[in-house]
C-alpha cells in the first residue's frame, strides 16, 4: 500500500480550512495512518524542503511554513502520491483547476494552503522525518474493500 505524506499548512490552519482540506483527502478513498498538530522547527522546516535550498524563494517558504501550527498526515492508499497531488492541484494556484484544493481556496504560490510528497521515495523519507514508527498505525478499514479493489 502507497504512503504520501501531506501538510496542512500554516495559512491553511489559520484560515479555519484544515477540517476542509483533511475531508477531500479521506473522501477520495485515502487511509489516515498518522496525524499530529505541531509548530514546524527552523531545522525541520529546513530538512523537509532541503531541495529547495539555495532558491530565491527558499528563506520565505520555511518562515511560511514556521510561521504558526500546521496539520501533519500520512495517509495509505493505492496511488497514494498521485492521487493526493492531484486533489491538491498545481503549484501555482493560478494554475490549478477548479476542484482541487489549491483551485478552490488559494490564489498565490507563497499560500498554497498544503504540501503532498512528489514520489514515493519522498513520502516515506518526509513520513520518517515527521512521525516515528510508534506514531504510525497501518490499520484496517472497514470499508477498504468498498475503496480498494
Ligand atoms: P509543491 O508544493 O507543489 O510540491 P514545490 O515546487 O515542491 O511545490 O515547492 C514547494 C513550495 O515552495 C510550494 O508549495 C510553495 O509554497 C513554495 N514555492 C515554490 N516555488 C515558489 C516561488 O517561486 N515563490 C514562492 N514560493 C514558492
Ligand atoms: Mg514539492
Amino acid at each position: 500500500m502507497e504512503r504520501t505524506f501531506i501538510i496542512v499548512k500554516p495559512d491553511a490552519v489559520q484560515r479555519g480550512l484544515t477540517g476542509e482540506i483533511i475531508k477531500r483527502f479521506e473522501q477520495r478513498g485515502l487511509r489516515i495512518i498518522g496525524m499530529k498538530f505541531l509548530r514546524i522547527s527552523q531545522s525541520l522546516a529546513e530538512k523537509h524542503y532541503a531541495v529547495h535550498a539555495g532558491k530565491p524563494f527558499f528563506a520565505g517558504l520555511v518562515n511560511y511554513i514556521t510561521s504558526s501550527p500546521v496539520v501533519v498526515i500520512a495517509f495509505e492508499g493505492t496511488n497514494a502520491v498521485a492521487a493526493a497531488r492531484k486533489t491538491i492541484g498545481a503549484t501555482k494556484p493560478q494554475e490549478s483547476e477548479a476542484g482541487t484544493i489549491r483551485g478552490d481556496f488559494a490564489l498565490e504560490i507563497g499560500r498554497n494552503l498544503v504540501h503532498g510528497s512528489d514520489s514515493v521515495e519522498n513520502g516515506l523519507i518526509e513520513i520518517g522525518n515527521f512521525f516515528t514508527e510508534a506514531e504510525l498505525n497501518s490499520w484496517p478499514r472497514n470499508t477498504d474493500p468498498w475503496i480498494f479493489e
